[in-house]
């Protein structure tokens, strides 16, 4: 049976600090998101862009905080938006946009994975652990707390009331190598698995990501991937307001892809932080256009078992 993919884009950007990831679905739709994936034999509908009215200013007591209006906003189009996205697909991808986004598409998909009685896991690819609360974030900057946000942290009230939030033990980081003090108190305490860039030099990314993938099998889960451009290192990826050095390098990531691929565990996927007016000749659209694939199918040669 053909498996249905749908696309939406997400042109937020006001959770970073400079614009232009709203160009991001235009970028990856420019770049033949959809043609790809319909030709690795996928069923692709694309949804069009969400949009968010005109939002008068709202005060939050960190004055850092910048743009709570938009991102309250956007997380309330978004939610029920992918928790339908969700039921009427087997992969809906959604096109950031800043990595704000994944606190609507995260909510959202937690909704889903309530009303069919499933566990939600999140395998998320990052420099950063996104780990802020709204009192602790120094920046401002909305897109570094998606993730406090959707396991239910205190300090994240002025974002609209969470219906499900994820059980950090339920979610993976790779990548990660640049962490504020606060995230890094919080890390510990609440339990999430955390594979810093210095562990994947030490072991791969294949171990830890089959021991995370054999606990979502085992538990039935969905299985969420969060996909941040500056996971990849910033010479093959240069498109990111936030580029950190050291990063996955252009077979690590698609090694993840492939293997994810293999799993078929994935139910939807994040493509965020991508922006355009960074990029250079549309290289790292391209980019994770292909590693898209990798994860949709496209392989060099076939495999007949699993590895694990
Ligand atoms: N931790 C830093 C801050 O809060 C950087 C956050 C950057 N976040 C993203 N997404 N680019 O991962 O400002
Ligand atoms: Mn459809
Ligand atoms: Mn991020
Ligand atoms: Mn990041």
């Amino acid at each position: 049976m053909t498996r249905t993919c749908a696309i939406l884009g997400v042109p937020v950007q006001t959770g970073a600090s400079q614009p232009g990831c709203l160009m991001g679905p235009a970028s990856f739709r420019t770049a033949g998101l959809a043609k790809i994936l319909s030709g690795l034999g996928w069923e692709v509908h694309d949804l069009g862009d969400l949009a968010i009215p005109p939002q008068a200013p709202l005060a939050h007591p960190n004055p850092a905080v910048h743009d709570l209006a938009e991102t309250r906003a956007w997380i309330e189009a978004l939610t029920p938006a992918v928790t339908q996205a969700k039921a009427a697909h087997d992969l809906p991808v959604f096109l950031g946009g800043d990595h704000a986004m994944a606190a609507g598409t995260l909510s959202g998909l937690a909704s889903h994975a309530a009303s069919v009685g499933r566990p939600l896991f999140v395998l998320w690819l990052d420099a950063h652990p996104d780990l802020h609360t709204l009192e602790t974030t120094e920046s401002g900057n909305l897109h570094g707390t998606p993730m406090a946000y959707v396991t239910g942290q205190p300090g994240c009230d002025a974002y609209p009331p969470l219906a499900h939030a994820i059980d950090p033990k339920n979610v993976c980081m790779m990548g990660i190598r640049s962490v504020d003090a606060a995230e890094r108190a919080l890390i510990p305490q609440i339990g999430i698995e955390v594979h810093d860039m210095r562990a994947i030099d030490e072991t791969g990314v294949l171990a830890p990501l089959r021991a995370f993938l054999k606990r979502v099998r085992a538990a039935n889960g969905l299985l969420h991937v969060s996909f941040d451009v500056d996971f990849l290192d910033p010479e093959i990826a240069p498109a990111v307001g936030t580029t950190v050095p050291g990063g996955a390098s252009f077979r690590e990531a698609h090694l993840i892809m492939e293997e994810l691929c293999d799993s078929e565990l994935v139910t939807s996927l994040d493509l965020v932080e991508l922006n355009p007016f960074l990029d250079e000749r549309g290289r790292t659209a391209k980019l994770m256009c292909d590693l898209t694939a990798s994860l949709f199918g496209r392989r060099v040669l076939d495999r007949i078992t699993r590895s694990y």
